[in-house]
């Protein structure tokens, strides 16, 4: 069940089901030891898309879940759903409007044990997200880390996720995030880790790294990244 399992995750790849990857190369993926697949993407996000692409990793045992974008998108089939909530945003409806809504509508299919609760610092301006979503990414470290002091200790979410998708991020803003965040919620990082080296920096404050683009741009240096971060 996802509410105990993620807080074994130190490594998962996050794949779009937008972009293409080819069965070999999703099958070293899913092979390499990483601690599970996201499957979540920004745009372009189909329910076909998501169907596909969950099929194709299912042949593997690696636990699957599925980053909520859109309400259209969902599929039973997942071992889990992340639900992301963007605390920067400018905009109520990426914090807890698309949610209510959501309930309001699906409340009574939801299994709480298949659920959880993601808090987004997206900080990457250029990133398809940061502009989607509407969030202030120019924050100092110490509003960032106020984030995480505020998605951690006062509101004790699962999950804080410091996003830099498409850029290697401030390894001194993650770690004033780490020490503001208590112990209660896990310190996901994402964004530009191609490197064994960047997912070593990254993991020595994030509780979990998430790899992402690097996946398709190079294959070797993505799964470089599992071995560095976990022992096999
Ligand atoms: C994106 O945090 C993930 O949501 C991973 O980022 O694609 O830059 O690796 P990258």
């Amino acid at each position: 069940m996802l509410k105990q399992m993620y807080r074994t995750w130190q490594h998962a790849f996050k794949i779009d089901p937008d972009k293409d990857v080819s069965d070999e190369a999703l099958e070293a993926l899913c092979e390499s030891g990483t601690d599970a697949i996201i499957v979540g993407g920004s745009q372009g996000v189909t329910l076909d898309g998501v169907i596909d692409l969950l099929s194709r990793v299912r042949r593997y045992t690696v636990p699957c879940v599925l980053e909520i974008s859109t309400v259209d998108s969902i599929t039973p089939g997942f071992d889990g759903y992340l639900i992301p909530s963007v605390l920067n945003s400018e905009k109520r409806e990426w914090i807890i409007g698309l949610h209510h809504k959501a309930i309001e509508a699906y409340g009574h299919l939801i299994d709480d044990e298949e659920i959880l609760l993601e808090g987004y610092c997206v900080l990457n301006k250029d990133a398809a997200v940061a502009e989607l979503t509407a969030a202030k990414t120019a924050l100092t470290s110490d509003e960032v880390a106020a984030y995480a002091q505020l998605a951690g200790r006062l509101w004790e979410m699962p999950v804080f996720y410091v996003e830099y998708s498409g850029t290697f991020g401030d390894m001194d803003v993650l770690k004033q995030a780490k020490d503001a965040l208590g112990d209660k919620t896990r310190l996901f990082y994402g964004g530009g880790i191609d490197s064994a080296e960047r997912a070593k920096q990254a993991s020595a404050y994030a509780d979990t790294i998430i790899v992402g683009n690097i996946l398709y741009d190079d294959l070797k240096a993505a799964l470089a990244t599992v071995k560095a971060v976990k022992t096999l």
